[in-house]
């Protein structure tokens, strides 16, 4: 039934991310795309190309560094035909944080490794490893330390997380991140746990977030946000609606709540965005290239408009 749903499928396809680094990879996937690539291969091309990319220091090479100066990595991986999930947290000096997580899909068993182990797991099975510190991160690392104040938590991290539905039908999550600046050796965030940082089924939707891990994974709000959608809510909806509820509830709860963004993508190709601080995030289709878009939050959920030069402020 499943193949034949797919074979009636036409080709539309749409592949959303976070941020605005995600622009560049977003144009050579959505290439693939046109010529029925697959889901897995569009989230590969955008979050590897974040990854390598030296000039943005909350992902992969070049990300900052944790408290002692040395750069941990956490990243996931959902495909939503088979519910296979993969992810790795707090690993080091592993080149892709994300090829790691989608190679521990591929097992039967240990589709989740930390630390150590999942550094020899990614030199057993091949992965490219290198040192991730940059002088440049490093640099930023020393002129924080020597600075008295503590650190806020949403400076200097941003993950990137990517959302496709292909033109095959299959929609699949993916997140790469070196987490938050500054954190705690062996501090792992939202973004490698299925549920919070990202979460995808082909028969519904797809989700991932980006923000303050600890807050992301309260709400387990990748997995609510498809769930939202099965329940038949659209995608903007669904993702503006719960991200403006949660924070609510997180006041309400705890006087506060920190930042959080999320994005989600329907078995339709219809897209969604919450926030609720100011985030940006690239969107392509079938029949639009990528465009990158601003989110602000607002009483009802938020307001979405695209990028402008007066945008510099947002990543
Ligand atoms: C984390 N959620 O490690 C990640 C960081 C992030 O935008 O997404 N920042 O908590």
């Amino acid at each position: 039934m499943r193949l034949i749903n797919k074979e009636l499928k036409s080709m539309k396809w749409t592949l959303i991310a976070t941020w605005k680094m995600a622009a560049e990879g977003m144009r050579l996937a959505e290439a693939n795309l046109r010529k029925s690539g697959s889901a897995d291969q569009a989230l590969e091309t955008v979050i590897t190309a974040v990854e390598k990319d030296p000039r943005f220091h909350s992902v992969g090479y070049s990300g900052l560094p944790n408290q002692v100066g040395v750069v941990q990595l956490d990243g996931g991986y959902m495909n939503g035909d088979t519910l296979s999930i993969g992810a790795v947290g707090c690993v080091e000096k592993v080149a892709s944080a994300f090829k790691l997580a989608r190679h521990c899909a591929d097992q039967q068993f240990n589709n989740f490794l930390v630390g150590e182990g999942a550094a020899q797991f990614a030199v057993q099975s091949g992965m490219e490893m290198m040192e991730l510190l940059t002088l440049e991160a490093q640099m930023i690392y020393e002129q924080r330390r020597a600075e008295p104040k503590p650190l806020s938590s949403y400076k200097g991290h941003d993950t990137v997380g990517v959302c496709c539905l292909d033109g095959q039908g299959t929609l699949a999550a993916g997140t790469s991140t070196s987490g938050l600046f500054m954190k705690k050796p062996g501090r792992v965030g939202d973004s490698p746990v299925c549920g919070s940082g990202f979460y995808a089924d082909s028969e519904i939707g797809a989700a991932a977030a980006t923000g303050v891990g600890e807050e992301i994974m309260k709400g387990c709000l990748s997995y609510e946000a498809v769930r939202r959608l099965q329940q038949g809510q659209d995608p903007q909806r669904a993702a503006s609606s719960l991200v403006a509820e949660f924070t609510r509830k997180l006041i309400r709860k705890r006087g506060r709540a920190e930042a959080i963004s999320l994005i989600c993508v329907d078995k339709e190709g219809r897209w969604g965005v919450g926030t609720n601080i100011k985030f940006a995030f690239v969107v392509s289709d079938q029949d639009h290239p990528a465009r990158v878009y601003v989110a602000e939050p607002d009483q009802d959920g938020c307001t979405i408009r695209a990028w402008n030069d007066t945008d510099q402020d947002v990543d």
